[in-house]
């Protein structure tokens, strides 16, 4: 698959601007618009291994030493050196990350997070070892100066966390992060899905954390909404918008659980998608 530069990547601002993201009007977000987040936040549907960022989230478990999933895919991409230096970092807990250099992917780092096994934990616990991980995700970066991280959807595959409930725990703990102050010297925030369902529950629910700055007053508006010749390229690449209201597409209580056993199952299914999965395909 093709790499996707950073400035391929559409941001929420832009998504907003296209009327890509239904809103719901019947229930506006309790969160303030912030036109600086809307800037800094992307979300696409992507192959994370092809992404040219400063780090990308690894989905990882504790023994750090590679697996199924989007595990799989960086461990294959980065190359046997990735491995090595994993096995000198003496794992990790889950709720926790590390990092380590990127190798022959495109990104520069790897920040390998332990997200929780749903299965395993009480929801409450489950929540907050996975918000752990977007927020041990973001200190990592910050501390070691990366200006743009793309997010896998973590713990919603082999540890079958609910999909609904990962995205809202993940924008909340992210939203939160950028509340604190935290996280201003970093550029870009991506959620980066590798299913369309996981893509359309994000499109669904991010106005609830990040909803849409107030459009200007009318005498404002010529400079502000022109789309700019990047924009526009941006623009051309995007899916056609939804002509219906978007459904979440899974029931919590409906998902099959899985377990870490048919994680080579989920590679082979993940495999399959990539391949019909076009590069700039959002
Ligand atoms: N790019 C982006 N996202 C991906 C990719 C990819 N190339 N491939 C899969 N995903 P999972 P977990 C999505 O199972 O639930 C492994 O064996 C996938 O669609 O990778 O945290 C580890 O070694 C899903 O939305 O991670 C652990 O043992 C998301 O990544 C265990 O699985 C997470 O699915 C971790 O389980």
């Amino acid at each position: 698959m093709a790499d996707m530069q950073l400035d391929e990547i559409p941001t929420l601002s832009l998504l907003y601007k296209l009327s890509r993201i239904p809103l719901d009007a019947d229930h506006p977000s309790p969160c303030e618009p912030n036109a600086a987040y809307n800037d800094k936040i992307s979300i696409i549907k992507a192959d994370i291994t092809s992404l040219v960022v400063d780090g990308i989230v690894n989905a990882a478990n504790e023994a750090l030493l590679g697996g199924g999933g989007v595990d799989g895919a960086i461990h294959r991409a980065a190359g046997p050196d990735l491995v090595r230096e994993c096995r000198g970092l003496n794992g990790c807990e889950a709720g926790d990350a590390k990092i380590t250099d990127g190798y022959k992917l495109p990104s520069e780092k790897v920040i390998h997070a332990v997200g929780p096994r749903w299965y395993a934990l009480s929801p409450e616990d489950a929540e907050a070892k996975l918000k752990s991980c977007y927020r041990r995700g973001l200190e990592l970066a910050v501390e070691h100066d990366l200006k743009s991280i793309a997010f896998p959807a973590i713990s919603t595959g082999v540890f079958s966390y609910p999909n609904v409930k990962a995205c809202n725990d993940a924008l909340s703990e992210v939203r939160k992060f950028l509340d604190e102050g935290k996280g201003d010297g970093l550029q870009r925030i991506i959620f980066c899905n590798f299913l369309q369902k996981d893509q359309d529950i994000y499109y669904k629910h991010v106005s609830k954390h990040f909803p849409p700055v107030p459009a200007p007053a009318p005498e404002e508006t010529n400079a502000a909404a022109k789309t700019s010749t990047d924009e526009a390229d941006i623009a051309a690449k995007l899916p056609d918008p939804p002509t219906s209201e978007p459904k979440d597409p899974e029931e919590p209580s409906a998902k099959k659980q899985k377990t870490e056993a048919a994680a080579d199952d989920l590679v082979a299914v993940d495999k399959d998608e990539a391949k019909g999965t076009p590069k700039g395909e959002l």
